[in-house]
């Protein structure tokens, strides 16, 4: 094997041990909390271990350092996702994982950008983190900055409205400093996106609006890897990541189960999904 194949292989290993981790400390988090988005956290767990490890040029040492790429958590509702990845990459100590929605943490449901350190903007109502991240993007077209912008929002939530407005934004202006995640799991809070507000077809409907698009498997950190080392797909262009994912993914009785949205593990369930967890990583 090349050395640039053993370095990847290595990469990737360190991406799969760790997102495995990641999830075993956000469902202890939500089962502590007693409340939490389950199935949604554990669907974008890979994209977000991937980003903060291998993606992203950001400083837990000055999050606020003005050259730092923007990553914004448009899906709030997956703070304990955002949260354990903010700790990995060393925005806060992981201990303080255990504070997760207790009175006077700086881990809130919803993520807030004048508690936690790291967070890039407030969200949790689904619909802003797009709309904000376009008006970054614009910022670093006028300061001819380097720094990127990532946004990760749910399927679901491109039924909102503002969305739209803001992808004929990214287009009109050429954006291609800012890059759209979509988190395709195919579900919702309820039921299925198909049967709630048909999104398909999806890629079409951002090509119509000015962006470069590509698919990804979500749970995929080789082809993760390369398609976030593509950016900007096509110069002048947004770039919009649909990555399939499976919501309560890593978890055999959650992944693809819509009560998983916001279900909280019971001391059964929790112990359940640990020990499939720990046997996943040692029987790969
Ligand atoms: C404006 C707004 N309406 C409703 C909610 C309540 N809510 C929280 S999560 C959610 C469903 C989101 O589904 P999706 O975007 O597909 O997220 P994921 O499947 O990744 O959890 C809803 C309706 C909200 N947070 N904001
Ligand atoms: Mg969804």
């Amino acid at each position: 094997m090349s050395e640039a194949h053993t370095s990847i292989a290595r990469k990737i290993e360190r991406l799969r041990r760790q997102a495995n981790e990641m999830r075993r400390r956000n469902l202890r988090m939500i089962h502590e909390a007693g409340m939490g988005h389950t199935g949604g956290d554990l669907s974008a767990a890979d994209i977000l271990t991937t980003l903060y490890g291998e993606v992203l040029s950001v400083n837990p040492d000055d999050p606020a350092d003005p050259n730092r790429d923007r990553f914004i958590m448009s899906k709030g509702h997956c703070s304990g996702a955002l949260y354990t990845a903010l700790a990995y990459a060393g925005f806060f100590p992981l201990e303080e994982l255990d504070t997760y929605m207790q009175p006077l943490s700086r881990l809130n449901g919803h993520p807030d950008r004048t508690k936690a350190p790291g967070v890039e903007t407030n969200t949790g109502p689904l619909g802003h983190g797009l709309p904000v991240a376009v008006g970054a993007a614009i910022g670093g077209k006028l300061d001819r900055a380097a720094w990127r912008v990532f946004v990760l929002t749910g399927d679901g939530e491109l039924q909102e409205g503002s969305n739209w407005e803001a992808a004929m934004t990214a287009g009109h202006r050429s954006l291609d400093n800012l890059t759209l995640i979509i988190d395709r799991n195919g579900l919702q809070q309820g039921d299925a996106t198909a049967n709630t507000n048909r999104l398909d077809p999806l890629a079409d409907k951002w090509r119509a609006f000015g962006w470069a698009v590509d698919h990804v498997d979500g749970h995929d950190y080789k082809a993760l890897l390369h398609i976030f080392g593509r950016l900007p797909f096509e110069p002048g262009k947004p770039s919009c990541i649909i990555a399939h994912t499976h919501k309560g993914r890593g978890v055999s009785f959650m992944e693809d189960r819509v009560e998983w949205h916001h279900k909280v593990p019971s001391q059964d369930e929790l112990a359940r999904a640990i020990a499939e967890l720990e046997a996943a990583l040692r029987d790969a």
